[in-house]
């Protein structure tokens, strides 16, 4: 089973029975068939997702364009891990190790009729367990990489070692063997180079996410069950609680009716944009846009992305023929400008940027290029 594509990718990952498929179905708005029983095998479910932005919605409200286009990112959702089980999981490692980053489902409300693989509801228990079954499958990796360089050495095949790997992975299994995930190990560009092709899990970026029960979001145990998380987890990771099964129910109501409901409960939007947003902004990803009478759209780009390699997002002839980009701030453009190009303008608030400008956060931009 293989699954490529060009944008972001984000893998969908917990204990079977946590509500993956549930979140899944929060996040894409489909209907897929939840069960009591765990999922053992089957395709994985996979789907391109807007990114809300209320910048893009704003634009769009200003330049009334025929098209309004979101930042998207892709998710997947599969079977669960197994604690303790290498087999099944080296199989969810294999379908998931080309991820940008994983959300980490752990299950927090309770419910006697769905069977839960570990005998109960324990969600720090299970953050642990989920974590140490990332970083065993990573160190299983590593052994057999070096290994495989060992063999290679022995047997006189210069050619196929590379030192500057095998000293990197020596310091992957201290951190392993430490039981600490490899986001936390201090690796420079170079270093991630020389193990990128072995595509740990450990070393992703993660969002843990926890499933509570319908009346316990923003409850006093959840709050103290995120501080406690925290001291589990260090370098680039998340922690964010909502009702999976509240999510899913509000993301399958019409626009109209969504909105309604939120009213009744005075919130102010789905608690899964915010996650959507958050696993976002994990990735070290921004957005820019290019508004106008045809299209209202966002960009993702890394962060530190150089003008011209931003316009090559668009179109490979802007970057090659980039002359300079017009750019304004999404903030001076509502603020200063009133939302108008017009006034910016007349106040100077359009800046002309070239090859060396790095693009920000929340830039409108209109590049000039000739072909
Ligand atoms: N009470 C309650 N039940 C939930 C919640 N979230 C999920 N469930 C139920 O838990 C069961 C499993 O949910 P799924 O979303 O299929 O879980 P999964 O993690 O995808 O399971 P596998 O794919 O089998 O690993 C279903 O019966 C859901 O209705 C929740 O927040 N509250
Ligand atoms: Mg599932």
């Amino acid at each position: 089973m293989c699954y490529k594509s060009s944008s972001m990718k984000i893998a969908i990952t917990g204990f079977s029975n946590s509500g993956k498929t549930t979140i899944f179905n929060a996040i894409t708005g489909q209907r897929l068939e939840t069960a009591v029983y765990p999922s053992v095998g089957g395709e994985p479910h996979l789907a391109v997702v807007g990114v809300p932005d209320e910048r893009v919605d704003r634009l769009s409200a200003i330049f009334k364009p025929k098209k309004t286009t979101y930042a998207t990112v892709d998710y997947i959702d599969y079977i669960g891990l197994t604690r303790g089980d290498q087999k099944q999981n080296a199989k969810v490692h294999a379908l998931i190790k080309d991820a940008d980053a994983l959300l980490l489902v752990v299950r927090v409300f309770e419910d006697p009729a769905v069977m839960h693989p570990l005998g109960g509801a324990d969600p720090l228990r299970d953050l642990r367990s989920l974590e140490a079954e990332l970083v065993l499958g990573d160190f299983l990796l590593v052994e057999k990489r070096l290994e495989g360089i060992e063999e290679s050495i022995k047997k006189g095949r210069k050619e196929k070692v590379s030192e500057a790997e095998r000293t990197v992975l020596l310091k992957c299994r201290d951190c392993l063997e430490g039981e600490r995930p490899l986001r936390e190990l201090p690796l420079d560009p170079e270093e991630l180079k020389a193990i990128r092709h072995l595509e740990f899990l450990s070393i992703k970026p993660e969002v843990v996410l926890f499933n509570v029960a319908e009346d316990e979001a923003g409850g006093a145990k959840t709050e103290a069950l995120i501080q406690a998380a925290s001291g589990i987890l260090r370098e680039r990771t998340a922690v964010f609680a909502m009702s999976g099964k509240i999510e899913m129910e509000l993301a399958q109501l019409a626009p109209e009716e969504q909105k309604a409901f939120l009213e009744d409960l005075k919130i102010e939007e789905p608690a899964l944009n915010r996650l959507i947003r958050i696993s976002y902004g994990l990735l070290d990803l921004m957005s820019f846009f290019t508004a106008g009478e045809d299209e209202v759209k966002a960009w993702t780009i890394k962060k530190d992305t150089p003008a011209p390699r931003a316009a090559g997002k668009i179109h490979s002839d802007i970057e090659k023929g980039f002359i300079r980009a017009e750019v304004i701030a999404y903030d001076d453009f509502i603020v200063k400008s009133g939302g108008s190009m017009a006034e910016a303008r007349k106040l100077g608030l359009l800046r002309l940027e070239g090859r060396d400008y790095l693009v920000r956060d929340g830039d409108i931009i209109n590049f000039r290029f000739n072909i």
